[in-house]
């Protein structure tokens, strides 16, 4: 597909929307999931905007593209993605884990746009392997995409999948891999170590592609080069960081799951808007 330099513009501006949908989401004084959340904001952009066969109006086609968001606690991104696409009133997002609200903590298939249930670590690609599996059987084009985290990994039910994955040499699934070196308590390599983590997925038998996960020409390239392999899964190492954009929460732990205070609050929004004037 390629980019001409007006859609790497857009992409790069829905990439901030969606980080002002965040704030918007999280609002003051009550914990949310920024830090892995806003890591993620570029590669949502390029897939539900750009790569995806994927809009409100195909929610119950057959051959839609599906997203799988294994890292769960992350739902806040998919959630600003799926309302920008029209999915759901924007209304919603002002109603987050609130019981009456539609949008829960973690993906729930009572929302328009959401494939599967997860937040439970380690079964989205499991799902997702099953979903890419079905639609070879029924000659689908679609495909399926399946999002993890790099703590999740040490999750032994994704390394079934992945050798699943491999041994039934499935083509029509992609897996992100967020790579932001962190997890909910502290860096990854101090809580549960895994290193070389390009060479393990090959290792299992899966085409590796590493791309800077802020990069939105890089990650377009990197799932186009994904889409074309033949015979075997392919995987996209997201080099990220975690709370992306947001200057207290890059790379600290505490944003996993914080709380925004007024002061915080007004400073992301401060720190958004000087991103809007630049990329403007
Ligand atoms: C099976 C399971 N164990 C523990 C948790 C609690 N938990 C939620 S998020 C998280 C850390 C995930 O880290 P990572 O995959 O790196 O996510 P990211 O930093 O990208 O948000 C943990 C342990 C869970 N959701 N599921």
């Amino acid at each position: 597909m390629g980019f001409s330099i007006e859609k790497k513009k857009e992409l790069e501006r829905a990439a901030l929307k969606l980080r002002y949908d965040l704030l918007e989401m999280i609002g003051v004084g009550i914990a949310g999931h920024l830090g892995g959340s806003s890591s993620l904001a570029e590669t949502m952009a390029v897939l539900y905007f750009h790569q995806m066969r994927f809009s409100a109006a195909l929610l119950k086609d057959p051959n839609r593209d599906r997203l799988v968001l294994s890292k769960g606690h992350a739902a806040l991104i998919q959630y600003a993605a799926l309302c920008e696409a029209g999915c759901f009133p924007r209304s919603e997002l002002k109603r987050v884990k609130r019981l009456d609200g539609l949008l829960q903590g973690h993906p729930d298939m009572s929302i328009p746009g959401i494939e599967a249930v997860t937040g439970s670590l380690g079964q989205g690609l499991s799902i997702a392997l099953g979903m890419a599996l079905a639609l070879r059987l029924d000659k689908s084009p679609a495909r399926v995409y399946a999002v993890m985290g790099d703590g999740e990994q040490s999750e032994g039910q994704l390394w079934e999948a992945a050798m699943a994955a491999a041994n039934f040499k499935v083509d029509n699934l992609t897996a992100f891999l967020d790579w932001n070196k962190v997890q909910a308590t502290g860096p990854t390599k101090d809580i549960f170590s895994i290193p070389n983590l390009a060479e393990k997925w090959v290792s299992f038998g899966w085409q590796v592609f590493t791309v800077d996960g802020h990069n939105i020409e890089q990650i377009n390239e990197g799932i186009e080069k994904a889409q074309k392999v033949k015979g075997k899964p392919a995987l996209i190492l997201l080099d990220t960081i975690k709370g992306k954009d947001f200057s207290f929460a890059e790379g600290n732990p505490a944003y996993h799951n914080g709380i925004l205070t007024e002061e915080l609050y007004a400073q992301a929004v401060k720190e958004l808007d000087a991103i809007q004037v630049r990329i403007a």
